[in-house]
């Protein structure tokens, strides 16, 4: 999978998918990310960017041209790889629609993803209407730039891409993100300010501790997401380990 970025902040994609799980899948060759600077694209002497807004206001636009010519040097790019296929362009905007983990799969599907990211109060409407195919936006609540919502886009697709992450690490994927929130977790000591693991996890009992653990991941999905808990639809199991570990909770 590839990833190319237009921004005019590049520094900042490296610094964090650099490392740790997205950093190793980069090293490995099993995704591309690559930032195209638009600064590099202005025609003026002083690498200007933005102007003012046509119909006054405050703030700067981000002007088209850079944009435009920094996205047809991804495509020639590609010419010149002899790939003739057009990526999907993605612009990072408070306007989109809201990212869930349902999108990031339909995302993850693609062999190559453009992301454009707006800055500053915004970017000029015609080369929107000219490149972009679909507009997301990760939430809401007001942030000063695309950047940071490009890098969760990434991290969040880069992780169901086969290869990416070790058998381990996606025990995790396999068995969660059915809708259920995740189980407590506890590793040693033993104790730890006076609280103690729960004797379950030390019996060595695996029926007993899956047991224990869907019925806690069950009752934090109730309690914590009720948004989440009334999306699912429980099988007779399921409904009566909860009953049960909700039972135990009001005593
Ligand atoms: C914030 C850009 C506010 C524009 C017209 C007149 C990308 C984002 C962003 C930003 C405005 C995402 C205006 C969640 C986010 C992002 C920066 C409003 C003012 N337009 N997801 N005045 N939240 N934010 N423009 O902020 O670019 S995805």
């Amino acid at each position: 999978m590839k990833f190319d970025v237009l921004t005019l902040f590049p520094e900042i994609f490296d610094a964090v998918l650099g490392e740790s799980i997205i950093g190793r899948a980069r090293k490995n060759n099993i995704i591309q990310i690559n930032t195209i600077n638009i600064r590099d694209f202005s025609l003026n002497k002083h690498r200007k960017v933005d102007d003012y807004p046509y119909g006054g206001g405050g703030g700067m636009v981000m002007m088209a041209q850079p944009i435009y010519d920094a996205y047809l040097s991804v495509l020639e790019r590609l010419n010149y790889e002899r790939l003739y296929y057009k990526p999907r362009v993605i612009y990072l905007s408070p306007q989109g629609r809201v990212l869930n983990q349902q999108i990031v799969k339909e995302l993850s599907k693609e062999q190559h993803l453009i992301l454009l990211c707006g800055h500053y109060e915004g970017v000029d409407e015609r080369v929107i209407e000219e490149i972009v195919d679909d507009e997301i936006s990760i939430g809401d609540y007001v942030l000063t730039g695309g950047e940071l919502p490009a890098m969760v886009l990434i991290d969040s697709i880069s992780r169901l891409i086969p290869g990416v992450l070790s058998n381990e690490e996606s025990y995790s994927q396999e068995s969660h993100y059915e809708g259920l929130l995740e189980y407590p977790q506890y590793t040693r000591p033993y104790e730890f300010c006076k609280r103690k693991v729960p004797d379950v996890l030390m019996s060595g009992h695996h029926e007993n501790i899956n047991r224990w653990r869907r019925q806690q991941s069950l009752k934090r999905t109730y309690l914590k997401r009720p948004d989440l808990f009334n999306k699912l639809s429980l099988d007779e199991t399921d409904r009566k380990l909860l009953e049960e570990v909700l039972e135990e909770t009001e005593k």
